[in-house]
């Protein structure tokens, strides 16, 4: 049976699911979203997820016409409606139809809210196990002088740009450095480094306030080990002992090649195993349960 969308009060087959040429999300890219995850029936942390679309949805000053408690409504509800298990959810608010022209007040009838809910399961297959190949790329991360790289928005082909570089240079990740050549995070993922126990990963001025990077800075710390919050630059990445990258989608990807440098021996280190480890009873066993049943 054909999965459902949400559409603007609407539940409707994917098929069905349109909207107008006139979107500014798609004319303008005018328009937030948020990736997440259900893992076993339950939801992962979606309700950082929700803050983190508001936030998104503050910074350019676009008004969600659903108060969250509604779209955490609807998101479990398309769920249950599309017998959603281990699944991925995205929820995107646009500016809505208008004329052409960018500016937003000639969007007279509001946001648009979509809400896409599909089964889906490990992005990247084998190379859970044998790791990552990254190469560095020659677009630079927008600074957030110009657009802040928290709004998870419609506008990504600063990091398209970057992953289109990585496809042509046969890596499974481009890694983006801001303009002064420090280390911000990869294409749809943020980026880690381990360094004689201690966990590292930049700042969040540079980079998108992940929720798994957060995740994975809890269970770092539940393991004991030092965490920090720090620039560094390629030459701390290239001596690194183990290096992984972390997402929504990708979970926790272990990276064992940036540059052509072998990062440790080659193969996912041990501290970035026990974290994949934990990360995955974590998300099997915590969430928001979507059947009703085991509400
Ligand atoms: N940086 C960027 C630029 C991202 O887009 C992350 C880091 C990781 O954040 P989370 O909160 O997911 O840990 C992202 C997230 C996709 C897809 O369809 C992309 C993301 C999330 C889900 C799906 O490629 N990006």
């Amino acid at each position: 049976m054909e999965m459902l969308a949400y559409v603007n009060g609407e539940f409707l087959p994917e098929s069905d699911a349109k909207i107008s040429i006139f979107n500014h999300g798609f004319l303008y890219g005018d328009g937030i979203f948020e990736g997440i995850r259900a893992y076993s029936g339950r939801i992962f942390k979606l309700d950082l997820h929700l803050q983190r679309l508001y936030n998104s949805a503050d910074a350019i000053h676009l008004e969600i016409p659903h108060t969250r408690d509604k779209m955490r409504e609807l998101i479990l509800r398309l769920c249950q409606r599309n017998n959603i298990e281990d699944g991925y959810i995205r929820p995107i608010v646009s500016r809505g139809a208008g004329d052409l022209g960018l500016d937003p007040r000639r969007c007279l009838e509001g946001p648009t809210v979509v809400i896409i809910a599909r089964p889906f399961d490990l992005l990247y297959g084998d190379k859970y196990e044998k790791g990552l190949k990254l190469v560095t790329t020659s677009h630079r991360r927008v600074p957030s002088q110009c657009v802040s790289p928290n709004i998870k928005s419609l506008n990504y082909l600063n990091n398209i740009l970057a992953k289109i570089e990585a496809n042509m240079r046969g890596a499974d990740e481009g890694l983006m450095l801001d303009l002064n050549g420090f280390v911000c995070e990869a294409t749809a993922d943020n980026f880690f480094i381990v360094r004689n126990g201690m966990v590292v990963t930049p700042p969040r001025v540079t980079n998108l306030q992940g929720i798994t990077r957060e995740t994975v800075l809890e269970i770092a710390e539940e393991m004991g080990l030092e965490t920090r919050e720090e620039f560094f630059s390629l030459y701390d990445v290239y001596g690194a002992d183990e290096a992984f990258i972390t997402g929504t989608a990708a979970e926790i990807g272990p990276v064992v090649d940036v540059d052509e440098r072998i990062i440790g021996d080659g193969n996912p280190g041990k501290v970035t195993r026990e974290i994949m480890g934990r990360f995955r009873d974590l998300v099997r066993t915590t969430g928001t349960p979507i059947q009703e049943k085991r509400l």
